[in-house]
């Protein structure tokens, strides 16, 4: 049983019954020193318990010394205040309490007793099942006996009781127990909109990071690019700056190099040559393919000046051994050659020129010509 249904339960017992006492006192200056006790005792031999009626009286707080008599009336059921049946009484002749009227289904304890010679107090005491719920009866007790100047008096006390109508009950469960579905039901809605409500809210967020993320990634993407470029632009403005351009004419870019051709004519020596190249930040031309062969082929011809543009291929160290000058590296197989080169005439041809009016060809290393460089831009 929750918290919340045992209070409940507690307030309708507490709801059960409810007692108005009304004090009706008669003789002399009498203090009021009858009690009139009604409870309903939750016992549980019984579907509603026991109802106990227990009426006393202390003759020493009162001016009645001598009790003579008590009796208990009790209205009829739903009855007026002012209509009783005698249920009850105990006298001090026989000492004996007696039913003094039937009780319905009643099967009742009693006991009793009065006078102050053996005891100053006095009592009658009754209890019977208890009635139906939304039963209501007045019960009454009389005290009858003697003052200190053995003059009769009496008095008396009245208590009201309800049972409340166990309908009421039932129906304050079936309340509550609808309350608590009730609450349930807007909990779990509540609960089930508010989670599905942070849900969307958690997903809208995480599609606008994902979103701002990628953008941010492009944006990243886009400036490394641009980055990129403008150091491939620096890289290539401070290597054309590098470039002597008062000894070399310059091709357009290809591929990312510039081809220089010497603007004097002169006895080749491939060294030197290379040299020169490197001062300008490159070194011999050295052909990766035919595409390259014909590039350079026309921009020596566009240049003009000279039949012939020293190139670095040679096989100066081993006879037939093609390789460039500065790399090391073996010439690759090329369709650019003249017919029938290279042929290495009179045993003594070592370098590769380009001749204008032939073709690639295999010559003299010391014959007069131009020489071509080739330079990484980026
Ligand atoms: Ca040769
Ligand atoms: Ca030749």
């Amino acid at each position: 049983m929750s918290e919340r249904a045992a209070c409940f339960q507690n307030y309708l017992l507490m709801a059960m019954i409810v007692l108005i006492v009304t004090f009706v006192t008669s003789g002399k200056g009498a203090t009021p020193a009858i009690n009139l006790d009604v409870s309903h005792t939750n016992d549980p031999t019984t579907p509603s318990g026991l109802l106990v009626v227990n009426c006393s009286v202390d003759a020493n707080l009162t001016d009645m010394v001598t009790v003579a008599s008590l009796t208990v009336f009790g209205s009829k059921p739903y009855g007026n205040q002012g209509e009783f049946d005698e249920l009850a009484l105990v006298d001090m002749w026989s000492q004996s309490p007696k039913l003094t009227s039937d009780l319905e289904d009643a099967d009742v304890v009693i006991s009793g007793k009065t006078g102050p010679e053996n005891d100053s107090h006095s009592y009658l005491a009754m209890s019977w099942n208890s009635p139906t719920p939304g039963y209501r009866q007045y019960y009454k007790c009389v005290a009858n006996g003697l003052d200190h100047q053995r003059q009769g008096v009496s008095i008396a006390t009245t208590v009201k009781i309800e049972i409340l109508n166990g309908g009421c009950c039932e129906k304050m469960d079936s309340i509550d127990s609808q309350l608590r579905e009730v609450t349930e039901k807007v909990g779990n809605t509540c609960t089930a909109k508010t989670a599905a409500a942070l849900t969307g809210q958690v997903k809208n967020l995480h599609s606008k990071i994902e979103a701002l993320d990628s953008k941010i990634e492009g944006e990243i993407e886009a400036l490394a690019s641009k980055l990129e470029t403008f150091q491939q632009n620096q890289n290539l403005h401070f290597k054309m700056m590098a470039i002597d351009k008062g000894s070399f004419d310059v091709s357009d870019i290809s591929k990312g190099r510039v081809y220089l051709a010497s603007k004097a004519q002169a006895a080749f020596n491939i060294g030197a040559a290379n040299q020169a190249c490197k001062s300008s930040g490159g070194h011999l031309v050295e052909f990766d393919d035919d595409e390259e062969y014909q590039f350079v082929y026309d921009f020596a011809t566009r240049t003009g000046g000279a039949n012939t543009f020293w190139t670095g291929a040679n096989d100066i160290e081993r006879e037939g051994h093609f390789v460039y000058f500065n790399s090391k590296k073996p010439v690759p197989t090329l369709t650019a050659w003249s017919s029938g080169q290279p042929d290495n005439a009179d045993g003594s041809e070592d370098c590769i020129e380009i001749r204008l009016t032939f073709g690639l060809n295999d010559w003299i290393c010391s014959q007069t010509g131009k020489f071509v460089c080739e330079v990484e831009l980026y």
